[in-house]
């Protein structure tokens, strides 16, 4: 058997014995048991348990192996042998770990017991469960209900989310944030204006049966790669692909399956996008407006030649409206606009236009390429237009495909993780719970900063997640954060947003989902929903990290004890000791989309919960699909300017948002470090700088908040000009916290206006 860590070092094909040497490597640094293996081979299945890292579905008929290598990694990150034991805390006070990096305060293994911060000695010290739960309601209780703010991180099953969801409001706030307001929030709001549907409208069957994918502003390879499969296997039957990116992104251009002996040993690699164009970040709109262009003229030369309709006419009358109005717009808008606006030529896109004319069934997948800039919402309507002139939402093999984070983060929203009480069946929870729940809308991610910045919050709870580290303006955060008299911290695993504990500081571990979740009522199952809207249910079966962890759930029902006046109707003990109870209540909550809750937990592939905009059923103002007319033709917050460049913020494929694993970005050829600054080649040459110059970059705006970073190492990279690219989170110091989607207010990540300097000079 060939030795996985013998293998060289590549920078080939996504999956393939790179892959397998990625895994390897963690499974080294994180070496739990031989146990390790067998947990892996119960990823993703029905009966085991569901990966931890992304929320690609989960196939029916399931691989050996239903994982890919960033799921491993994230399940073997978890299983670590390593332990941060509260003696850790005598050799390490939180200002000298100020100065570790996210790896290694990660690394330092599972949290194991309950921590409450302690000012005198600047550290951590171990507490009593009880004790913390019973300190932070005293908190919570002085300070008014909106001060406080329920933060959740798309990780925790659906059962505890319900629950924290629950505990906020009965607390009396909808200040209730998520993850996704950093990433999806544009399709939460964005999609939904255009198609009624806040997720997407493809489902497995639509991946066997389309025959043309368009990918904008998604990386398969590191942040979903068990998407490569079913993209594989398009190819396989002659499907096209066509994908815009700025970045070349391998696991979008060559593919080796892991999972296929014959392929790994003849090394034979799928060629994955038939045409890859390097679009500039934020030239999303003039580029699909320059797709629609040539669909438009390919019917207009239909037409005068007595050939078949190239638009789908009869839908955009049954379905649509706005189109009228579009189709004028895209004629008088000139070529040398749209290339000037996106970077790309003319032909180009009509070379892309011509894959999108021939293909029957096209399905649009994006990420946050077209999520994270200032007009993203307009970015994902104007894909929606896209798809509308040939009718390719809502029937087989077609569809709109946003492709989710979190393993979770669609399912907290579904079950009420939500700021907006419009979206909250708030006459259900007053029936179910006996209580008048909070009229006012709570804050997003945005507006909670922002209130933070303005002393308005007091307390932050967290169910997972590294919030200080994950959003904008981390420079201003350190700051403001501290102030508040509580925050609380759900975790696995030591991070940075441990290190600024507020007045009164506890970091609560739970355990995670691979380990057995025993309670009164006997081992517990818990649910997740992936990205195409199906419910799956998880068993952990691992020992867990330490005997102190409590369940996310359990943390949630002792915090809710501890703070609200008993009540017959509100039986946390009794939810705490048999979750399917907490799954009735869902069921009771939103009785469309959980029918039958816990007998369905289990079916292969999960269960659907049914999205009206895959029926062709359009739950907006009109009853229709909108079709959108841009105003702009770019997705830009600022002008372009000499000097200033778009600054993208990336992920490596080794990592999981801020959980760093290594620092070997192999897919990019970038080894042993993170503090890179990317740039084209010539715009190097035009500023006078050279490869292996020491950089900092610095925001380009003038709100009276200077943001910086240096010790960045200058690398020639391939990017289209004007656009330079650096790791996040560690720019998240640059990202001004005004600087978002005007629409949903996801931050605008992937351009930030900057300049370039020597560091240092
Ligand atoms: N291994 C791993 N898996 C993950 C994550 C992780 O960090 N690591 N994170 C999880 C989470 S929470 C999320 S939300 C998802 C994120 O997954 P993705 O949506 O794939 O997110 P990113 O890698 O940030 O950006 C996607 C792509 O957008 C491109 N891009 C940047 N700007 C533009 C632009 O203006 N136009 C276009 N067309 N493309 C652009 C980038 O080059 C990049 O390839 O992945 C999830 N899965
Ligand atoms: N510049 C820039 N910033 C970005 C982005 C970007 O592309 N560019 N992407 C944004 C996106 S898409 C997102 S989603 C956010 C991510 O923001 P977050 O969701 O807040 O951050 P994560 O890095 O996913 O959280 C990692 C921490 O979660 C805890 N954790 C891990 N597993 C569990 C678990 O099972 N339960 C609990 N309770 N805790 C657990 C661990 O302690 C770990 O340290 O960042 C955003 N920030
Ligand atoms: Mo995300």
């Amino acid at each position: 058997m060939t030795d996985i860590s013998d293998l060289p070092e590549e920078s080939g094909p996504a999956g393939g014995w790179g892959s397998l040497k990625g895994i390897a490597h963690i499974y080294g640094e994180s070496w739990a048991s031989p146990g390790a293996l067998d947990t892996l081979r119960r990823q993703n299945k029905p009966g085991g348990f569901m990966c931890a890292s992304c929320a690609f579905p989960k196939p029916a008929n399931y691989h050996p192996f239903e994982f890919c290598e960033n799921g491993a990694k994230a399940t073997l990150w978890d299983l670590t042998s390593s332990r941060c034991t509260p003696a850790f805390w005598e050799d390490h006070s939180v200002a000298e770990l100020r100065g570790w990096s996210d790896h290694d305060l990660e690394s330092t293994g599972r949290l194991t017991a309950p921590l409450r911060y302690d000012a005198a000695t600047d550290r951590y010290a171990e507490i009593g469960w009880d004790e913390a739960f019973a300190g932070i309601a005293d908190v919570l209780r002085g300070i008014e209900p909106d001060e406080a703010v329920f933060y959740a991180s798309g990780h925790a099953g659906l059962e505890a989310s319900y629950l924290y969801g629950l505990l906020a409001r009965l607390h009396g706030t909808n200040n209730l944030p998520q993850s996704s307001n950093m990433c999806h929030e544009t399709t939460s709001v964005g999609l939904k204006k255009v198609i009624g549907a806040s997720v997407g409208t493809v489902i497995w069957e639509d991946l066997e049966a389309t025959d043309c994918y368009f990918f904008f502003g998604q990386n398969p390879g590191s942040n979903s790669p068990r998407f490569l499969h079913p993209l594989k296997e398009a190819k396989d039957r002659g499907a096209k692909i066509v994908t815009f990116n700025p970045v070349r992104e391998q696991g979008l251009i060559s593919f080796v399956n892991p999972q296929n002996l014959s392929d790994m040993v003849t090394g034979r690699e799928t060629i994955i996008s038939d045409q890859y164009h390097q679009l500039k970040a934020g030239g999303d709109i003039a580029a699909i407006l320059g797709l629609c262009k040539v669909v438009i003229e390919a019917d207009d030369r239909a037409q005068a030649e007595g050939l078949p309709r190239v638009l789908d006419v009869d839908f955009i009358a049954e379905h649509t409206t706005g189109m009228d109005a579009f189709i004028a717009h895209a004629r008088s808008v000139p070529w040398p606009e749209i290339e000037a606006a996106c970077g790309l030529t003319e032909a180009a896109l009509r070379d892309a236009g011509q894959v999108y004319i021939e293909a029957e069934r096209v399905i649009g997948v994006y990420g946050m390429g077209l999520t994270q800039h200032t007009h993203g919402s307009l970015n994902i309507a104007m894909l929606v237009n896209l798809l509308l002139l040939r009718g390719n939402i809502g029937r087989l093999g077609a569809g709109c495909c946003p492709v989710r984070g979190h393993s979770n983060v669609q399912g907290q929203r579904t079950v009420g993780i939500a700021e907006k009480t419009s979206l909250i069946p708030m006459d259900r929870l007053r029936a179910l719970y006996d209580f008048e729940p909070p009229q006012k809308d709570g804050m997003n991610i945005v507006e909670a900063v922002e209130g933070l910045f303005e002393g308005k919050v007091k307390a932050f709870l967290c169910l997972g997640g590294n919030l200080l580290r994950a959003v904008p303006d981390q420079g201003r955060m350190e700051e403001a954060w501290p102030k508040q008299e509580l925050t609380v911290m759900i975790s696995t695993k030591l991070n940075r947003s441990h290190l600024f504990p507020g007045k009164a500081a506890y970091i609560l571990p739970c355990l995670s989902r691979t380990e057995r979740d025993s309670q009164t009522g006997g081992d517990q199952v818990v649910s997740v929903e992936d990205s195409f809207s199906m419910i799956h249910g998880s068993v952990g079966n691992r020992k867990p990290a330490s005997d102190q962890l409590m369940s996310e759930l359990a943390i949630v029902a002792g915090i809710a004890k501890a703070l609200l006046p008993p009540h017959p109707k509100r039986d946390w003990e009794g939810w705490t000791g048999d979750y399917a109870r907490v799954r009735d209540l869902i069921e009771a909550t939103y009785p469309d989309d959980f029918k039958g809750f816990n007998q369905r937990l289990f079916e292969p592939g999960g269960f659907y919960r049914g999205i009206p905009a895959h029926d062709r059923i359009w739950e907006t103002e009109s009853g229709k699909a909108v079709v959108t007319t841009p105003d702009r033709l770019t997705s830009l917050g600022y002008d372009e300017q000499a000097g200033r460049y778009s600054l993208l913020t990336m992920r490596s494929n080794d990592q999981f948002n801020t959980t760093i694993y290594g620092y070997s970005d192999r897919f990019r050829g970038i080894e042993g470090t993170r503090d890179v600054l990317l740039m084209n080649e010539a715009d190097i040459a035009e500023a006078g700088l050279a490869k292996g110059d020491v950089m900092a970059l610095v925001t380009d705006t003038e709100d009276g908040h200077p943001r910086r970073l240096g010790g960045l190492a200058l690398i020639p990279f391939d990017l289209p000009r004007g656009t330079v690219g650096s790791y996040y989170p560690e720019c998240n110091v640059l990202v001004p916290i005004d600087h978002h989607d005007t629409l949903s207010k996801t931050p605008a990540y992937k351009s930030v206006p900057v300049r370039v300097e020597r560091d240092g000079g």
